[in-house]
């Protein structure tokens, strides 16, 4: 594809130069008004625009929101809100319209008295946008008439104008990414549809639409969905609770404002071991939890504690029960807003305000609290859940300190499968953890045994999302994962942190067959990596290996395939008389059908290989999906395949 580059077009008066100084700003750093140049940022667009139709929501004047992804991966929004203003500025000499989209953070309200609560994570406005846009076009519906402008890098093409009469209001903004700043250019419908339904469940009662003009279904109608929630953050529970057996029937909703800190919670049991909270501020995901959390985690112990202590169901119980135990099975959303929020964290996403831990403990406890002594058959079943926890964690700390005690004191050593690698700079090291001893044994002859590592794994590993935590310790090639990657359990603040200080290699290459077992063992460690390991892909060191699906073969002209695609064009490519039943064609089931210098110059060779590297798009989707493809409940498991089998594979 070969776009052209945008060419800056003739200014159309004086007043624009300072505009232009602001916005040229935005283009000579796009890094730092909206994350980065590659995928996430493109991305970020569109959140940006959104975010300004559901602001228009908030402020009760917008119900419905449509987002089109155009077959020239442009970008349509648009909303039944007021209409971004169209008269006359005077002090900057042009229309508000112009001046929202070349002013940088003109974007929000005039009126000084509605803070921008939604906002992005950079909350910049749609100016940035229009910025980083080789073209982009307004169109406002407002007062019964039509007005429109366009833009190409943030510079207008002509003044805002009038171009027909309307019963409609609302803004309309298509926009395209300038390509000369995006490394990539192509949106993913599953990041949009996954932002725009958590969208819907943090914003009740907003109906947000989205088409994809580029996926043509079967039925000749664009790939599309539809997010709206009544119930919100109580939906929000159930949705992501859907793949798992819930303990108590209705999940319990929480909502208070203290110190105008607007603060909502749903949360409920289920019979899973796994705890999963998911934070948000002003609709941003904070990964990284905070202040927030913390004081939800306070009032949840605290009040859960209190009561049942003096429900007298403790007093049998000869154990120490912890916060932890309180958590067991345990899913919540949590949503503040938060006038000036302060981000802190690796990746800038852990709320740092400390009046916000009080303002949640307050609001939590109070209803909590109310919540048991209304409903004490549940409180019963949840305080027994809380005492089994108790005495599974007994179990499984006396498991990990005998894991541990192996892997620090050097009881093991490495792995007696483990082929490490020579050099001992974990920043260049890489482990394959390969499936089968077969195509273990072709990674550890075809590598580099200065930088790259093979670690074998015999057939399928544990399913974490069924076993309860101590299960994890006794199993073996879980014992080996961890203690090749030099990783262990507990640091100083917290003894189930995982201690990367020791970790030895910086990349952690997951290389399966091209089969359904081989996608079934990939989802298997990355479900490990997910629920116990999270920070090796946070910090961006878990990838998985692309190896070939063919090989073409005429004469002595061999060529790979990594897609239907690549075949078919290099098919016809290589029979260049016609002939296409001259290509010899191999399909590669499993790995172990390369031999071992295949396997280093298709899938292992850093200067031609392509490894994916895994990333979180968003905790409560991922923990769905991982929930989904690995938990105990079936039909949803089959709707997702048969729903997503005609689409690119699952993208985890
Ligand atoms: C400035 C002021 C007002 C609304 C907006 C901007 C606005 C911006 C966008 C961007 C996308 N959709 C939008 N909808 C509205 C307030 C308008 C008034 O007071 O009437």
């Amino acid at each position: 594809m070969s776009e052209e580059k945008a060419k800056k077009p003739a200014n159309y008066g004086a007043g624009n130069i300072q505009v232009l100084e602001g916005l040229e700003a935005v283009r000579k750093r796009p890094a730092m008004y909206i994350g980065d140049i590659g995928v996430k940022g493109l991305h970020h667009l569109i959140w940006e625009v959104v975010d300004n139709s559901i602001d228009e929501a908030l402020a009760g004047h917008c119900d419905v929101i449509h987002v089109v992804v155009n077959e020239d991966n442009s970008i349509t929004v648009e909303d039944n809100g007021r209409g971004i203003p169209t008269d006359w500025h005077e002090k900057e000499q042009k229309s508000a319209l112009e001046v929202v989209l070349t002013v940088l953070h003109a974007g929000g309200k005039f009126d000084k008295d509605t803070y921008k609560v939604s906002g992005g994570l950079h909350g910049v406005g749609v100016s940035c946008v229009n910025a980083l846009s080789q073209d982009l076009k307004a169109t406002v519906f407002r007062d019964g008439v039509i007005t429109e402008q366009e833009f190409k890098i943030g510079v207008p093409q002509y003044p805002a104008k009038e171009v027909g009469k309307t019963d409609k209001r609302g803004t309309m903004i298509h926009f395209k990414p300038d390509s000369s700043i995006f490394t990539h250019t192509e949106f993913k419908y599953e990041t949009i549809a996954n932002r725009l339904r958590e969208m819907s469940f943090l914003n009740a009662g907003i109906r947000i639409f989205l088409k994809d003009l580029r996926e043509i279904e079967d039925d000749g109608s664009p790939r599309s969905d539809e997010f709206f929630s009544e119930g919100g953050l109580v939906e929000f529970v159930q949705y992501l609770d859907n793949t798992r057996e819930k303990i108590i029937e209705e999940p319990i909703y929480i909502e208070g404002e203290i110190n105008s800190v607007p603060v909502q919670v749903a949360m409920n049991y289920n019979k899973s071991y796994t705890e999963n909270v998911v934070s948000y501020v002003n609709t941003i995901n904070t990964y990284e939890g905070g202040t927030h959390v913390t004081g939800f985690r306070r009032a949840l112990t605290r009040t859960l504690k209190s009561y049942a202590d003096k429900s007298g169901m403790l007093d049998k119980l000869k154990l120490e029960v912890s916060g932890d135990d309180f958590r067991e099975g345990l899913t919540a959303v949590i949503s503040v807003k938060v006038a000036e929020p302060q981000f802190e964290g690796q990746t800038k996403t852990k709320l740092g305000n400390s009046d916000v831990v009080g303002a949640v403990d307050s609001t939590v406890s109070e209803t909590l609290q109310s919540w048991l002594e209304e409903h004490p058959r549940e409180a019963k079943i949840i305080v027994g859940k809380v005492i089994l926890a108790a005495q599974a964690r007994h179990a499984a700390k006396k498991a990990r300190e005998m894991v541990q005690r192996k892997n620090v004191l050097g009881g093991g050593g490495l792995p007696g499968k483990l082929a490490d690698c020579a050099n001992s700079d974990p920043t260049v090291c890489e482990l394959y953890l390969v499936e089968g001893d077969s195509a273990g044994g072709s990674a550890k002859q075809g590598r580099d045994r200065d930088f790259q590592a093979i670690l074998p794994l015999k057939g399928k590993i544990l399913n974490v999302e069924k076993a309860h935590e101590h299960k994890i310790y006794d199993n073996d090639e879980i014992k080996n994962i961890l203690t090749a990657l030099g990783v262990k359990f507990g640091t100083v603040n917290d003894d189930k942190e995982l201690d990367l200080s020791h970790l030895r290699y910086h990349k952690i290459i997951i290389m399966t067959d091209a089969d359904i077992d081989g996608s079934h063992i990939r989802t298997l460690i990355l479900t490990l990596f997910f629920r116990y390991m999270r920070a090796l892909i946070e910090n961006g060191y878990v990838y998985i290996a692309l190896p070939p699906l063919y090989l073409l073969k005429r004469g002595k002209d061999e060529r790979y395939c990594w897609t239907e695609e690549e075949r078919k064009v290099l098919t016809k490519e290589m029979a260049k008389d016609g002939k296409e039943d001259s290509v010899g064609i191999q399909r590669y089931k499993g790995l172990g059908e390369m031999n071992p210098e295949q396997l280093w110059t298709t899938t292992m060779d850093p200067s031609v290989r392509t490894i994916k590297q895994v990333t979180i798009d968003s905790a409560a989707e991922a923990d769905h999906l991982f929930s989904m493809l690995m938990g105990d409940e079936v039909a949803p498991r089959r709707e997702f395949i048969e729903k997503n089998a005609k689409y690119a594979k699952i993208d985890t």
